[in-house]
């Protein structure tokens, strides 16, 4: 399977999140890419290229106009407030709820920082825009050429993308890639586009932005919401709405979940894109339900792996993997690999 490398992946490197009342050292670092790559290489598992550039206006099919250009221009201004702020992370910690406004954009940094975000465990650094804009161009670049014909390719990429929506970051999240890569493919010609989102956390930005869309249909296996980040939003119940209702399926499991019950449900998602009639399929391919993972609760092992990506193989569907969670690092790039490998065996 080809792959696109965001080779700028690193220039994002998050300092510290809040967790728990304190600033923890982040999760999701540069490393986690690394070895998904070192991987890949050692299987020689297919060629990897870098990305082709776009335009921001390709973004703009998904995010809103004065998100992208606050994202743009986000690190300067923090800088621009206090030099000495060259050396923090920007973090929100103010944010807009129930009855408050969201028309007026305000002057205030911290204000639009929290307007356009919902948690203060992502911090905004100075290769922020620029790694997240190339791992978008990742995904654009594996849609098309999905659509030019190759049965699968990958998005390997960091910052991760499905819980950002179209004017908000969050979860590590900044650019939707998945979102991206299936608005891309509809555009192309696919008239049906299935999202499958099987990294351990709910992918909230995803299922806002096709949740009132019959042409793409988002599902998703997640640790149940009610315990789970990110809460407020993936229960079973939220089927889609106006011209979208019936589909959006999330199909959410307990924390301590092994891969009988876990690999039950994804067949169940699986004939549901089957009964969807689907064109092409974008998978958010999250490796933290790994049982070793230190910040999710499934319990998947690395060879389970194997039979996730020969299940989904078995949708027969030209697809575009696009890389989310997986937070184990020394394993990170084994479990990844695992599931392309079993793909590329069915396929
Ligand atoms: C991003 B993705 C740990 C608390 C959880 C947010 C988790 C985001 C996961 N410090 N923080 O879905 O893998
Ligand atoms: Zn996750």
């Amino acid at each position: 399977m080809i792959t696109f490398y965001n080779d700028r992946h690193s220039l994002h490197q998050g300092r510290v999140e809040m967790f728990r009342g304190e600033l923890v050292p982040c999760f999701e670092v540069a490393a986690r890419a690394d070895r998904v790559l070192d991987e890949l290489r050692r299987r020689r598992l297919g060629a990897i290229e870098p990305a082709q550039a776009f335009d921001d206006a390709a973004l703009s099919r998904i995010h809103a106009s004065r998100y992208v250009e606050f994202l743009r221009g986000a690190w300067d201004e923090w800088v621009s407030l206090d030099p000495a702020n060259a050396r923090r992370d920007a973090l929100p910690s103010v944010w807009p709820v129930r009855g408050h406004r969201s028309d007026v954009l305000p002057e205030n940094f911290a204000a639009r920082m929290g307007l356009f975000s919902f948690d203060a465990g992502t911090p905004l650094t100075a290769g922020t825009w620029q790694a997240a804009r190339s791992g978008a161009w990742c995904a654009l670049s594996a849609a098309g050429r999905v659509l030019a014909g190759e049965r699968a390719a990958f998005a390997l990429t960091r910052p991760p993308g499905h819980h950002a929506g179209q004017d908000f970051f969050g979860g590590y999240c900044f650019l939707n890639n998945a979102a991206l890569a299936a608005q891309a493919l509809r555009d192309g010609g696919a008239g049906r586009v299935a999202v499958l989102d099987i990294d351990y956390h709910h992918g909230n930005g995803t299922q806002c932005l096709f949740y009132e869309r019959a042409d793409v249909f988002y599902l998703s296996l997640h640790g149940d919401p009610r315990s789970e980040y990110p809460f407020y939003l993936g229960h079973a119940d939220e089927t889609g709405a106006g011209a979208g209702l019936g589909f959006n399926l999330n199909l959410p499991l307990p924390r301590g979940t092994g891969f009988a019950a876990w690999f039950a449900a994804l067949a169940q998602a699986l004939r549901a894109i089957a009964d969807y009639r689907a064109d092409a399929l974008v998978v958010s391919l999250g490796v933290d339900t790994f049982a070793g993972d230190p910040i999710s609760g499934f319990r998947l092992q690395s060879d389970d792996y194997f039979q996730v990506g020969e299940a989904l193989a078995t949708a027969g569907l030209p697809s575009v993997f696009v890389f989310e969670g997986g937070y184990a690092v020394a394993a990170v790039g084994i479990n990844t690999a695992n599931v392309l490998e079993g793909f590329q065996r069915r396929s």
